[in-house]
């Protein structure tokens, strides 16, 4: 266990520290670009493709874009996919047909965009992956990314499951609700966590399904887990929205989240973290929606040519109960 959690929390810090050097790199050079960037002092335009407003964590992402761009003086053409690649397909087209100066799109799902990517690429407009990214093997299709690391947030959730139930007997059976199929985030979400519990055979995940990253689906896929297996100890979820929709399944089936069921579930918004002051969840592990300023910082930097770090992360924590209580009264979103 000890040699895990080492290899874990070390993989965490040289996370956090890359993602405070990028955001360092980007504070030093803010100052400079404030007129508009290159050209002739027109206003940047920025065509971004938004997944859809499926979670808390969305809309807050979708806010922190929209209120970044008004404050930099970018004029932000914001389109939304509604959860379907091939709308965010025909929104870079059109981006691409308008000759924007910077494409910027979190990508439904992360394989099929090397044809687009190409046409973007073709007609010199610059595109930058924000929260999720692409399975492209062509890294030149784009200039840099910038969101969480997926894998360690899993793993977080998996580490804390370990120390949770640390020298309590097995078996231990776990449920799981993947987000949206073929999303970056439901991928490496589930990856990371099962690399940490697989190294304890007592865990043991008896059922895993998508629950969409909505209220409506978490709940609707715990209403069936619940029937079918009465015997669950954890539910892991992929976001917050769909664990508070499980929450609602769980108390309707006459059993007490956080107690009868332990919950760890992923982003840490609002609702989320005031179900897990309140001891229905029992651990969040954080990725914040709040891409916005570094986005257009870092749109201002290749609309000019500047060099940009291919990766940029995002800086993350975990919640216990404890912590939420305290963090609630200043959360952002
Ligand atoms: O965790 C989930 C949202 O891509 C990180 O998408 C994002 C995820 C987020 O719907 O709530």
């Amino acid at each position: 266990m000890r040699s895990l959690e080492d290899v874990v929390l070390k993989k965490w810090s040289a996370a956090v520290l890359a993602g405070a050097l990028a955001v360092g790199a980007l504070a030093g050079c803010g100052g400079d670009d404030g007129d508009g960037g290159g050209g002739g002092g027109d206003k940047l335009v920025m065509g971004f493709s938004q997944v859809g407003a499926e979670s808390g964590w969305r809309t807050a992402n979708t806010k922190s874009i929209q209120e970044s761009a008004a404050a930099a003086g970018i004029e932000l053409k914001f389109s939304d996919a509604q959860g379907k690649q091939e709308n965010q397909i025909k929104a870079i087209r059109s981006f691409i047909a308008q000759r924007v100066d910077v494409i910027a799109f979190s990508p439904v799902v992360e394989s099929g965009w090397d044809p687009v990517l190409k046409e973007a690429k073709d007609a010199n407009i610059p595109v930058i992956l924000t929260d999720r990214s692409v399975d492209s093997t062509d890294k030149t299709l784009y200039k840099t990314f910038i969101g969480s690391d997926f894998v360690l947030e899993g793993q977080k959730a998996g580490l804390w499951l370990t120390k949770e139930y640390e020298g309590k007997p097995g078996p231990v059976n776990i449920v799981e609700l993947q987000g949206s199929p073929g999303a970056a985030p439901a991928n490496d979400r589930k990856a990371g966590f099962a690399e940490v519990i697989k190294k304890d055979p007592k865990f043991k995940v008896i059922a895993s399904q998508t629950g969409q990253f909505t209220r409506t689906d978490g709940k609707e896929v715990m209403e069936a887990f619940l029937k079918t297996y009465p015997d669950i100890d954890v539910l892991y979820a992929h976001n917050d929205d769909m664990g508070l929709g499980a929450i609602e399944a769980i108390e309707a089936a006459g059993k007490k989240p956080g107690t009868d069921i332990k919950i760890v579930t992923v982003d840490a918004v609002k609702d989320g973290m005031t179900a897990l002051s309140q001891g229905k969840i029992n651990f969040i592990v954080e990725c914040s929606p709040l891409l916005g300023p570094q986005l257009m910082d870092l749109a201002k930097k290749v609309k000019a040519g500047e060099q940009v770090e291919t990766r940029v992360l995002t800086e993350e924590t975990t919640f216990n109960k404890e912590q939420a209580t305290a963090a609630l009264p200043t959360r952002k979103y």
